[in-house]
């Protein structure tokens, strides 16, 4: 089945925030940001903004009712600055006017006066001087001493994985309306309606039930909009109160690059021991997370990185420290795999910097480290599959994996200034949030008395498909044709306090809620059927919209049923409710079972190298994916190929830098470079990995949405085998992205210094 979307996008029809028909009298707010990275806010005169042109007014943190406050997890996120900035683009007011353009050159009329205060960008440096968002942690597994007395080779390095900017093409928007009795209707770009609904309940010191807000679709997020959607809503909302006219912000893409908050830098030090037979007996590492000027989501993003120190490796003896460091930027918040990648590239440098110094192929030491059933995670959770192990063999198998490296080094051994790369990429990524009480979600199901059918769930559609999954759970529940089903917009109002739509984990939570309510209901229809047909209900069943008794068909057709289970007068609506089971995690001792499922995998990354230039093209990635058994793989493959490709723009030409003030340089899309269809691998080609899914996925399909974003960290390896090839003296380096610039320079030796 084909995303329910791709006719409405390709033709223009699907509707986003800012396709909404407006309201009569509908006015357009501007956020006013801070210019400054760290100052005092010494004065703010928006006296000349009011009277101009269109403004209708200018809302600052004195017109907040409630608390002026939307940190996400801790309270230290205003929303609007009152004496203190802490980074360029942080809100201290916002314009409403008649228009979009009329608000946005009021803006340039607010003056503010600032004093200057040091300015912190690089999280080592924020770590020394003691500036942390909050407490450090640390997961440790058995005795890393005691591991490198074991070990007969000990290395030590650094990484560093540079910031991502989302691009989601949807920049952040949302839309206010007034409704009776002082309530709000907000249509959001959110991927986190009930977080949204409540912060905005919060700053206008409301009841959650007085705002309702709506999401059709978002125009991509990949995290973006888990946290960062906030912000905006809460300022239509405020406006809406104290106007009580329909108020729109839509951030222009110049704006929405400069002022949220993007994929967290992260920079580490490692030290791996490894024994005669390359295998890895000890691993410390320590992470200091970029985390910007407020907490957002990193709290939870940096437990995830303690989560994925290993990889898909065993690894029995394991300590990880992470610090989360202020810094005056942007907070730093959720991308794709949430602290994930900045781990695993991690760990993947310490062994290319093992392999290197051993003088043994990386891929040996990938190999022999491999996860197995039953191994011990660090976390306390035990291995339940040989999926690595498998996805590694079924690479050689379906791909040639060993020949596909023999011909990398004939290429190089007859060509000079041409050179190619070529890496391995296992991964492995834990399914579900990390915080357990988030592992909740329900659905709403109504069956008409036609026989058609409407859903409502908490899952948002951003793309992704999740809304064409939740119509195959329901369609199968009932055994009906998807045609009789609509899913119906993510609204508060239908569906209360749901988990935003992340953590790969959507159409498991979501999925997993709407069939227990379509099951309920599908019960009492068969206890109809056995009624009506005087058979028992254990032999009934419905399908293809037909009754069956036993292997029968009757009479008995879908429509019918339904009607006469009206005129019987059955509930044909249902809520569904759905905790994912056995999942635990204790913060005391940093063990448990946090993760549902594990997805594995593996990529094959090859990439050419200009020498003369230090340009490239990746010649292709060919993956074997732990899919489960795929609901639909046509989305699925759409997932694992758009985040292939994104996780290798972040390890190769995404670059994010600031100047020493805390400006970001790449701030516009002449600037930043994102993959566009000829930086993509000329050959993407995805097979699946044969393997049984799991119980806890929904219909044993495993979730999808994150977990080959970090395939692309093999691009990095890939260059940097392609760079060895051309200059034996290269000094390896782990600073990603690996831009052409840095080629360049690795090619020719001055890297490093
Ligand atoms: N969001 C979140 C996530 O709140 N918790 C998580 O564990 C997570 N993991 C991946 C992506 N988003
Ligand atoms: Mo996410 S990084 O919002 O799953």
């Amino acid at each position: 089945m084909k995303n329910i979307d791709s006719h409405g996008h390709v033709s223009g029809k699907s509707v986003y925030v800012d396709d909404i028909p407006e309201l009569r009298g509908t006015l357009h707010a501007v956020p006013v940001f801070s210019e400054m990275a760290h100052a005092k806010l010494l004065n703010i005169d928006i006296s000349k903004a009011k009277v101009a042109t269109g403004v209708v007014d200018v809302l600052m943190a004195k017109d907040i009712p409630g608390e002026n406050q939307i940190g996400g997890i801790l309270p230290d996120e205003p929303l609007f600055a009152e004496s203190e900035v802490h980074f360029i683009g942080q809100p201290i007011a916002v314009i409403i006017a008649n228009s979009h353009f009329e608000a946005r050159e009021a803006r340039t009329l607010v003056e503010i006066e600032y004093e200057e205060l040091e300015v912190i960008i690089d999280p080592r440096v924020a770590k020394q001087k003691g500036n942390l968002l909050f407490p450090s942690r640390t997961f440790a597994n058995g005795d890393i001493d005691f591991g490198f007395a074991e070990s007969d080779y000990v290395f030590s390095g650094r990484a560093d994985s540079g910031g991502q900017e989302h691009l989601y093409i949807e920049t952040q928007g949302s839309y206010a309306i007034p409704l009776e009795n002082n309530n709000i209707k907000i249509y959001s770009s959110t991927q986190g309606p009930t977080s949204v609904q409540k912060f905005i309940a919060n700053v206008l010191d409301v009841g959650m039930h007085n705002i309702e807000l709506d999401v059709t679709r978002l125009g991509g997020a990949f995290g973006g909009k888990e946290d960062q959607a906030t912000a905006w809503a809460v300022m239509a909302a405020l406006a809406v109160q104290k106007l009580k006219k329909p108020v729109k912000i839509i951030l222009d893409r110049d704006d929405d690059m400069l002022v949220t908050g993007k994929r967290h830098p992260y920079s580490s030090d490692f030290k791996i021991g490894l024994d005669k037979d390359l295998k890895i007996k000890s691993f410390e590492v320590t992470y200091f997370q970029n985390g910007g000027a407020a907490a957002d989501l990193s709290p939870a993003i940096m437990e995830r990185t303690l989560f994925h120190v290993t990889n898909s490796y065993f690894i029995p003896n394991v300590k990880a420290t992470a610090h989360s460091c202020k810094t005056n930027l942007a907070p730093f918040t959720a991308f794709r795999g949430f602290g994930g990648p900045q781990a695993m590239f991690v760990i993947e440098s310490a062994i290319s910097f093992a392999a290197e110094k051993l003088g043994v192929a990386r891929e040996k030491i990938q190999k022999v480290n491999l996860l197995k059933s039953g191994d011990l995670f660090h976390y306390g959770q035990v291995c339940d599959s040989n999926n690595a192990l498998k996805s590694w063999e079924s690479l050689q198998e379906q791909f040639d994996a060993k020949g596909e490296l023999l011909k990398v080094k004939e290429f190089n051994s007859i060509n000079t200034f041409i050179k190619k790369g070529i890496s391995l990429q296992p991964i492995c990524f834990g399914i579900s949030f990390t915080k357990t009480p988030m592992n909740q979600a329900r659905a709403l199901v109504h069956v008409y008395q036609d026989g058609s059918i409407g859903v409502s769930t908490g899952a948002v559609e951003m793309g992704q498909g999740v809304n064409t999954k939740m119509m195959q759970v329901a369609a199968k529940a009932f055994s009906v044709d998807v045609s009789r089903i609509r899913v119906e917009s993510t609204n508060t109002t239908r569906v209360a306090n749901t988990s935003p739509t992340a953590a790969s984990s959507g159409a498991d939570l979501n999925g997993n809620a709407l069939q227990i309510a379509c099951n309920e209901i599908y019960e009492r229809l068969i206890k109809v059927a056995s009624n009506l047909l005087k058979k028992d209900a254990r032999q009934i069943e419905i399908k293809d919209e037909r009754v069956y008794v036993g292997n029968e068909a009757s009479k008995l057709y879908w429509n019918e049923l339904v009607e006469t289970a009206f005129l019987d007068r059955v509930k044909l609506s249902e809520v569904g409710h759905y905790a994912t089971p056995i999942i635990n995690f204790d913060k005391s001792t940093e063990k448990g079972h946090p993760f549902a499922y594990h997805v594995y995998g593996i990529a094959l990354t090859t990439v050419t190298i200009d020498c003369i230039t230090g340009v490239y093209e990746f010649d292709s990635i060919k993956i074997i994916h732990d899919f489960g058994n795929s609901m639909n793989l046509t989305l699925d493959i759409g997932q694992v190929e758009g985040a292939v490709v994104q996780g290798i723009g972040w390890m190769s030409i995404e670059e994010l830098d600031w100047d020493e003030k805390g400006r970001l340089l790449a701030d516009n899309l002449s600037k930043y470079k994102v993959p566009d269809v000829y930086a993509a691998p000329k050959i993407i080609e995805t097979l699946e990995l044969e393997s049984e899914g799991p119980e806890l996925a929904i219909l044993k399909s495993k979730a999808v949405g994150e977990p080959p974003f970090m395939y692309g960290i093999g691009a990095f390896f890939a260059l940097q085998d392609a760079i060895r090839d051309f200059n034996s003296n290269y000094k390896m380096e782990f600073n990603a992205p690996l831009t052409p610039e840095k080629v360049l320079l690795g090619l020719y030796g001055f890297n490093g210094k």
